[in-house]
């Protein structure tokens, strides 16, 4: 299998170690590693009670964990690992950028069950008015290797906030596991490099930049396959408050 993995990640809740699928366990590495690596991490307050949650779903127990950070060019990095009993775990990882830098926003999803992972996403997401990436992130994602994966899934309509450069899979081995792996650090070490440069923006350039983080929300906030598995454990309230405040909160 893959190299070092650290099974302790998000468990100072559990005395008993919760085991974890290996690609959400090294992508959650990864993606710590690289944030701790390229930079400067400043605590971010996570919403009272939404740091670590635990609710009932079909019988077996939902538990959600949040980690959060900020940095001088990132309002919130996000990173939330959930685990439905022994049969769904969840990854969901968002860097939202302050809206003085014109960043893209990158976004990751892990969706494993007990026949595997169904859907790996990864992308670096545009957001100002044009809908496309800058030069510099249009070369550097060009430069990447290409990767085959054998089965692509198609993006639901909500979908048109992602690049051209999104991957959407089902990764249908441990290769290609690894392959989606190595991808998305790629992508994660580029955007932190080249997210480092970035000089603050006009203020008319940011109030565009703005309408664009509202409407990744605002799209984000549409995939009811998130929103259906919250609402079972949690109900519809606490669904809605959890949407807004913690996974596509605006500001
Ligand atoms: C799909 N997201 C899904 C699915 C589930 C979740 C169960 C369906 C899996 C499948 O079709 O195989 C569930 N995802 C969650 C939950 C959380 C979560 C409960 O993050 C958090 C608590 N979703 C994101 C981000 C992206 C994203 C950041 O949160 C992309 C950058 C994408 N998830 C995404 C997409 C789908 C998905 C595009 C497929 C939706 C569809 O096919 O309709």
């Amino acid at each position: 299998m893959y190299a070092t993995p650290s099974d302790t990640i998000f468990q100072k809740h559990h005395q008993i170690p919760v085991k974890k699928h290996s690609l959400v366990q090294h992508l959650a590495d990864g993606i710590q590693t690289i944030w701790k690596t390229e930079l400067y991490l400043s605590p971010f307050s996570v919403p009272e009670e939404l740091g670590y949650i635990e609710g009932q779903i079909d019988g077996s127990v939902l538990n959600i964990s949040n980690r959060c950070y900020s940095t001088k060019r990132f309002r919130k990095l996000h990173l939330e690992l959930a685990k439905i009993g022994d049969t769904l775990e969840i990854l969901h990882c968002v860097m939202f950028p302050r809206s003085q830098y014109a960043l893209p926003i990158f976004g990751a999803d892990i969706v494993a069950g007990p026949r595997g992972v169904s859907a790996a996403i990864v992308d670096l997401s545009p957001v100002t008015a044009d809908g496309y990436l800058s030069h510099d992130y249009a070369l550097a994602l060009s430069s990447l290797t290409p990767v085959q994966f054998s089965e692509c899934r198609q993006l639901p309509e909500w979908g048109d906030i992602f690049s051209r450069f999104c991957l959407f899979i089902r990764p249908t081995d441990e290769d290609e596991e690894l392959a989606f792996l190595r991808l998305v650090c790629n992508y994660l070490a580029l955007h932190c490099k080249l997210s480092n440069q970035a000089d603050p923006v006009t203020s008319e350039e940011q109030a565009e930049i703005v309408a664009g983080h509202r409407n990744y929300c605002q799209k984000q906030k549409q995939n009811d396959k998130t929103r259906r598995i919250l609402e079972k454990s949690f109900g519809t309230e606490w669904t809605i408050r959890y949407m807004e405040e913690m996974l596509f909160d605006i500001s």
